[in-house]
């Protein structure tokens, strides 16, 4: 942020020079060099964007974006909101499964080339809490905005009111509520959250994730998807990682932080998410009843994937085109799959 977007959103916020006072190491929050050194390799020869699960049109939305010359922190931003605004998608923004008592609230991050990051965390009646983290990353001193204050913050800067709940959603919250047990639902299926990487023709990566969280959580909950090293994590020297499925898993592991770390000390994106995974495995011995899919990239454009259960992929656009590709599994057979 320059000075003069700090002096505007300080005039905004009411902080003030008292305000500067108390936070006087906020102005470093932001890391405002280009230091784009290529630690572990070298720069990737063209733009590639991936996603979590076969989101076709939200990777042809950032394509688009990257190969018109675009930045990556473009691609990611505009490549996800193509999922917040699609109703049929129950896991992100509008359409969102609620929590317990009926709200939908969303959780969502955006990292940068240069590690700047935003985030909001259980925020409602905002469509596209994306790009309300990227507010929060570009036009204020922090990094997380939760609840009321997130959804006050996106008002002051102009997002619309909307109700996020569908006839759908409406409906089957109400069939939950008759049938439930007032749980939340865990299983292998429920997982629709995108999380996306994109490196453009810089050869500098951005990465977003956002969620509508676990269906019928506990009011309040926030999952994985908005904290920055568990559902996201950039470093531009390295590579990015994004995960999607039970965040409290992936939060316990620090997951898309381990990724990349894992990539810098030298290990490929597959040996990577496949190390995540275990970790996790490893802290949930014989336990079955959840999924996990991990997705990172690298600097040179490789990509790799690792899940839990069979049925995670991942969506990958380049100039040769795009494809699906299925991830490789902890437990190989989808007997394996048991509900709780
Ligand atoms: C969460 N990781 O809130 C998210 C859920 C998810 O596809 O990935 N759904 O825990």
């Amino acid at each position: 942020m320059n000075t003069m977007q700090r002096r505007k959103f300080l005039k905004r916020s009411g902080l003030g020079t008292a305000g500067l006072a108390a936070t006087p190491i906020l102005s470093s929050c932001k890391n405002e060099t280009k230091p784009n050194t290529t630690l572990i390799s070298d720069r990737p020869i063209k733009p590639i964007v991936v996603c979590t699960w076969d989101f076709q049109n939200a990777s042809a939305k950032a394509w688009d974006i990257l190969s018109e010359g675009g930045i990556a922190l473009d691609a990611v931003e505009q490549g996800v909101r193509v999922e917040e605004a699609d109703i049929n998608n129950e896991t992100v923004g509008i359409g969102g499964r609620p929590d317990r008592d009926g709200n939908v609230t969303l959780d969502a991050c955006i990292m940068d080339k240069n590690g700047n990051c935003g985030s909001v965390v259980y925020l409602q009646n905002i469509a596209h809490p994306v790009s309300v983290a990227r507010k929060v990353m570009e036009e204020t001193p922090h990094i997380i905005l939760a609840g009321k204050g997130a959804e006050q913050f996106a008002y002051e800067q102009g997002f619309e009111k909307e109700d996020l709940l569908t006839e759908s959603t409406r409906k089957q919250y109400e069939e939950w509520k008759k049938e439930s047990k007032y749980e939340t639902l865990i299983n292998i299926e429920n997982h629709d959250t995108i999380g996306m990487l994109a490196i453009d023709k810089e050869g500098d990566i951005a990465g977003a994730c956002t969620t509508s969280g676990m269906a019928y959580k506990v009011a309040g909950r926030v999952g994985d998807s908005p904290i920055i090293g568990a559902g996201l994590y950039v470093d531009n020297e390295v590579g990015g990682a994004t995960a999607t499925g039970v965040g409290e898993e992936v939060i316990r592991t620090v997951g898309s932080f381990l990724i990349v770390e894992l990539m810098r000390q030298g290990k490929t994106p597959q040996e990577a998410c496949e190390e995540g995974v275990k970790r996790i495995m490893k802290k949930n011995e014989g336990r079955k009843d959840f999924q996990i899919g991990f997705l990172a990239i690298n600097k040179k454009g490789e990509t790799g994937a690792y899940c839990v259960h069979p049925g995670f992929s991942y969506r990958k656009f380049d100039a040769n085109g795009h494809e699906n590709v299925n991830s490789t599994s902890f437990y190989k057979n989808t007997e394996d799959h048991i509900i709780s």
